[in-house]
């Protein structure tokens, strides 16, 4: 047989970490069973008219919950089975959780996540997805985990992903090595090795960013626009827009197919929409590690330092042609 599943394929490549001695296999196997589960609940999403609206009581008498506090507390309960993390930070936490697994103090890792992005997408059928990243505590194991363990820069990052709930659901990450993403075969319950290391193109044609805010755009961002429709009559250029407004979505397609995705600073957010620690770190993680690149505008996002959990910046990330002429005009 020639699949291979994520399980397999990460112990394969425990080698690869002279210091592993199987713990960053055990989450990521974790962070896999928290995805699948998602995935279930993900494709469940439809039947709230049988099964009961948000906030209401559905059939068994169950509390209907919103999808991302059910995906936020499903990771929080498969990273604490796990025992290999001490802390998480994620989107749906004002603060930083301390795990409170048997194990959960020793564990040398922390957890940063955005367990349901795009989550204005899920009533409408549209994909979502789970974004991950994971650091090395610096904290000593066995002592309580602090701020300073999940305010890290992506440039420390031990590896990162993201799940996309879409046509298939599609778990992608990378260590530091290059990117690999898996697709989830319903049949056997597994994530198989469907892309090996991914490399985006140099060049594409998507352009993928929320125009409507167009008028709150720099100029140079505007003057941008402006040259990709080829808008001041040089030559028809060959660019097209496309934007679901779910971020593992779009980043994704333009991953697999070449493209720039923005969430530009606006008159009104001037440090843009998403966040750092939950969304612009770990896509900018794998955006480099495909051979992209991935800027606020004005830096490398992986060196942004963090300041506090819920941080937002600009982004501009994608194919490395298309990321730098955005930087020409901006
Ligand atoms: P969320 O974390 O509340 O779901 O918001 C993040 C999402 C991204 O997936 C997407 O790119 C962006 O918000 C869309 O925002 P906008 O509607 O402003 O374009
Ligand atoms: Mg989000």
């Amino acid at each position: 047989m020639s699949i291979t599943t994520l399980g397999q394929f990460v112990i394969e490549k425990q080698q690869d970490f002279s210091y592993a001695k199987g713990e960053l296999s055990r989450l990521l196997r974790d962070i896999g069973i928290a995805s699948k589960i998602i995935s279930r609940e993900v494709n469940k999403a439809g039947l709230t008219q049988i099964l009961g609206e948000h906030g209401s009581v559905n059939v068994q008498g169950e509390d209907v919950k919103k999808l991302d506090i059910i995906g936020n507390e499903t990771f929080i309960w498969a990273l604490e089975k796990g025992g290999e993390v001490c802390a998480m930070a994620s989107e749906e936490n004002d603060d930083m959780v301390l795990l409170e697994g048997k194990f959960s103090k020793h564990g040398k890792y922390v957890v940063c996540i955005d367990p349901l992005d795009g989550s204005s997408n899920i009533d409408v059928n549209v994909s979502i997805g789970t974004i991950f990243s994971i650091y090395r505590r610096i904290s000593e194991p066995g002592t309580e985990a602090n701020l300073q363990d999940v305010l890290q820069a992506g440039n420390r990052l031990v590896a990162a992903g993201y799940v996309v709930y879409g046509t298939s659901t599609m778990l992608v990450y990378s260590t530091g090595k290059g990117v690999n993403g898996f697709t989830l075969d319903p049949s056997i319950g597994e994530f198989c090795l469907s892309h090996p290391d991914i490399k985006t193109p140099a060049d594409g044609k998507v352009y993928s960013l929320n125009e409507g805010n167009a008028g709150e755009f720099s100029e140079g961002l505007n003057n941008y626009l402006a040259w990709v429709k080829g808008t001041d009559k040089a030559t028809s250029r060959p660019y097209t827009a496309r934007y679901i407004g779910s971020m593992v979505a779009d980043f994704h397609r333009n991953l697999l197919k070449g493209g720039v995705f923005i969430y530009p600073p606006t008159a009104k957010s001037p440090n843009g929409k998403l966040r750092l620690l939950f969304e612009c770190i770990p896509m900018s993680f794998i955006a480099e590690q495909a051979g992209g690149i991935a800027t606020t505008g004005t830096m490398r996002v992986l060196d942004v330092e963090p300041t506090e959990i819920h941080q937002r910046v600009p982004v501009i990330m994608g194919s490395a042609n298309m990321v730098k002429k955005v930087q020409e005009f901006m």
